[in-house]
């Protein structure tokens, strides 16, 4: 048979939403490309997509039901499965109430179809539900405080931006379609500017790179508005649209220039040089996600945020302050939110789920999430997914949190899927539909929830088929050129309800129309030493960054081999060779790793990837204590020190 092309959305936890074309042959993909007409996409998929067959097709992958019997998981069919999961629901709620039912959703896939899961739970209890939020949470409330919102301009704004900021952003990972808009910005002479103390890829696209010290950016961002206070470069209408003006200066003033720079760790002449770049603007800030994974997070997106506002770059085109974009702000949503009887905090979550009692969790039921190899504290979130009674997981793959389960539910992947997709990279929105079909065990999650409203009596579920669903939730956009219909025919469409400058009316929607400097100092944080042995390294700042070879705990290509890696500056172990084995030590576990040499990296910081399998002994999350921000429940996975030493 002659091949065929067919088009479908990514949906993994990405900024990108890229659209996707499939070769497809006898019913068997044998390519996968970027879509060429998606305007963002432009032809091209990152390394982890263009190999996602090898997992698709490869030993991890679930393809039908699996129950626990005598200590095994083993196959079992799909009515066996859900007259079990029907019995072992409507027992827990009868004897422990539905508090006792925990549903963990996280973002393995961003199909905005997967709230079903949520109104599943909401309407079967209220159950036991996860608050915060580890990816963006803190990020987010600042910028909720500061600007009522946290959404941003259209990505090609950026092409009339006079300089470009990446600050703790490193897209040549984890936001690849970035680039080539950045690449066109640079040729109409745009001058690009890196803020990150790791090294990486995107400092060659870059004018100018600054590698401050881990955890600094407060500093680094007060340094660079004292200089614009103390050269009358501050926005002279900035009294009239920001609150708080004078209590930020005088946090400003709180250290003179030299020494916001010591502090930050960098010279004076650098940050001086990026206070010559916020005068002169338009100017981009692309906040990134890292950066905010630490303890002062908030407060340092908030100073960010501060610094865009007052040198009068937040209101203007080729200017902003983004975060996020906002990508569920054009979908209906599936029904009211619920109260909750019971939270448990995300970044918390093995404690929480320990400490539950009256009742405990007995059923947890785990969507599109590994929180075990993901979470920090991997060792207690083992802990307490152990002690729970009745652990369901639905994913495509056989997770370290799926092999624990006591039944898994295999769903379509990626390539399989229907749903919807905004973005929250840029503000196209686009459907999802399986370019093959999903093997016969699998089902879409969605039909696995109706299945089980049927035996439960839910009435009030919805029944609907899916395509009627996907009208529902783009009921309100229908009417605007961005219904199924048009989806289908022309691929990705704009959001119609996205301005193109966020703020372009002049005013932010904070009640009272004003941004909302940050008028107190962050509490400096203490950060767990690890303790000194013979021959260990002076502590080191943990960066599990994301790497370009898996999404979280999902590796395509070879993956990890038998161990971590971990980089580091030469100078930082002394003695110790590339390729060593060595001993990753922090204050709460040990990792075996192999060692990594890069004299562009600092001397104080170790680097490794964000996700690996945990039984394997690749996660980070195992060296990583569990502390939550300071604003919106994120965790400070990068507030953590860790020392090396060769293995004995
Ligand atoms: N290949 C790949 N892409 C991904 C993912 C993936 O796993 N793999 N994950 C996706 C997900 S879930 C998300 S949320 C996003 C975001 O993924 P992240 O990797 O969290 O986000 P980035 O902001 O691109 O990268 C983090 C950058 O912030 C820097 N950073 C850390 N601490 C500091 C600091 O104190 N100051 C400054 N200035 N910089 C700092 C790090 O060195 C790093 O270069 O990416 C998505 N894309
Ligand atoms: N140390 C450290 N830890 C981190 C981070 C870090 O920077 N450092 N980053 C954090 C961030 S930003 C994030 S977002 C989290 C990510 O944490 P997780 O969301 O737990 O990440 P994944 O490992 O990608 O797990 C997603 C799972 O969803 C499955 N899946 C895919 N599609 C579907 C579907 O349609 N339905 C269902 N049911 N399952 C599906 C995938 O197969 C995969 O196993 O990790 C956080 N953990
Ligand atoms: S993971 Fe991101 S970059 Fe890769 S194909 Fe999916 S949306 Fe595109
Ligand atoms: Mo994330």
């Amino acid at each position: 048979m002659t091949p065929q092309t067919r088009r479908t959305t990514c949906n993994r936890d990405c900024p990108d939403a890229c659209g996707i074309v499939a070769t497809v042959e006898n019913e068997r993909i044998t390519a996968l490309a970027g879509d060429p007409e998606h305007p963002v996409t432009r032809g091209f998929l990152c390394f982890r997509t263009s190999r996602f067959l090898e997992l698709q097709d490869g030993p991890q992958r679930v393809r039908e039901p699996l129950v626990r019997r005598g200590g095994a998981l083993v196959p079992a069919s799909w009515d066996e499965v859900l007259d079990l999961l029907t019995e072992r629901l409507r027992t827990i709620r009868a004897e422990s109430g539905p508090a006792a039912i925990f549903h963990y959703r996280s973002g393995g896939s961003l199909g905005i179809l997967k709230h079903l899961t949520d109104l599943f739970f909401d309407q079967f209890g209220p159950c036991t539900e996860k608050v915060g939020d580890i990816c963006s949470g803190a990020g987010e409330a600042a910028q909720l405080l500061d600007f009522g919102v946290s959404d941003s301009n259209d990505l090609f704004d950026l092409l009339h931006s006079r300089h470009i900021v990446l600050w703790g952003k490193n897209p040549t990972v984890s936001n690849v379609h970035l680039v080539p808009v950045l690449k066109d910005a640079k040729a109409r002479g745009t001058e690009l500017v890196s803020i990150d103390p790791v090294h990486h890829k995107a400092a060659n696209l870059c004018d100018s790179v600054l590698q401050p010290a881990p955890g600094r950016d407060y500093e680094l961002a007060m340094g660079v508005a004292r200089v614009l206070f103390d050269t009358g470069r501050v926005d002279p209408r900035a009294a009239e649209f920001c609150d708080h003006l004078p209590e930020f200066r005088a946090l400003a003033e709180a250290r003179p220039a030299a020494a916001w720079a010591a502090a930050a760790g960098v010279e004076l002449a650098a940050l001086r040089g990026l206070a010559d770049r916020y005068a002169d603007g338009p100017t981009a800030t692309l906040i990134g996600w890292g950066m905010q994974r630490r303890q002062r997070g908030g407060a340092i997106v908030r100073a960010l945020d501060a610094l865009c506002a007052i040198s009068g770059n937040l209101f203007r085109s080729g200017g902003g302050a983004s975060f996020y974009f906002r990508r569920r702000k054009a979908f209906q949503a599936f029904g009211p939110k619920v109260q909750a009887p019971r939270a448990i905090r995300e970044p918390l979550l093995g404690q929480d789920l320990l400490a539950a009692q009256a009742p405990p969790v007995r059923l947890m039921w785990v969507t599109a999430g590994n929180p075990l190899a993901m979470l920090p504290d991997s060792a207690t979130v083992a802990k307490a997914l152990d002690a729970v009674e009745f652990l369901v997981v639905a994913d495509c793959l056989l997770t370290d949190t799926a092999k624990r389960a006591h039944v898994v539910l295999p769903v379509p992947t990626l390539l399989e899927d229907s749903d919807l997709l905004g973005s929250y990279g840029h503000h196209w929105l686009a459907e999802s539909r399986p370019v093959v079909a999903m093997p016969p065990g699998v089902r879409h999650e969605v039909q696995i929830f109706q299945a089980l409203a049927e035996r439960l009596g839910l009435a009030d579920y919805p029944q609907d088929s899916l395509d009627q669903l996907k009208r529902q939730a783009l009921s309100l956009v229908a009417g605007q050129g961005a219904g199924l219909d048009y989806l289908r025919k022309f691929g990705a469409v704009r959001s119609p309800v996205a301005d193109p400058l966020l703020f372009g009316s002049g005013r932010v929607p904070t009640p009272n129309g004003k941004v909302q400097l940050l008028d107190a100092p962050p509490e400096e944080v203490a950060v767990a030493v690890p303790p000194e042995r013979q021959g260990s390294s002076a502590p080191l700042w943990l960066f599990s960054n994301s790497t370009e070879k898996s999404q979280a705990s999902q590796w395509s290509g070879q993956g990890l081999g038998e161990r971590v890696w971990i980089a580091v500056h030469p100078d930082a172990v002394p003695g110790l060779a590339a390729g060593d084995v060595v001993l990753v030590e922090s204050a709460v576990g040990t990792l075996e790793a192999a060692l990594r040499l890069d004299a562009t990296q600092r001397v104080d910081v170790a680097i490794m990837p964000k996700g690996g399998h945990f039984d394997r002994g690749h996660a980070a999350n195992a060296l990583i204590a569990a502390r939550a921000t300071d604003l919106g429940l994120g965790a400070a996975y990068l507030d953590t020190l860790v020392r090396i030493r060769a293995r004995q």
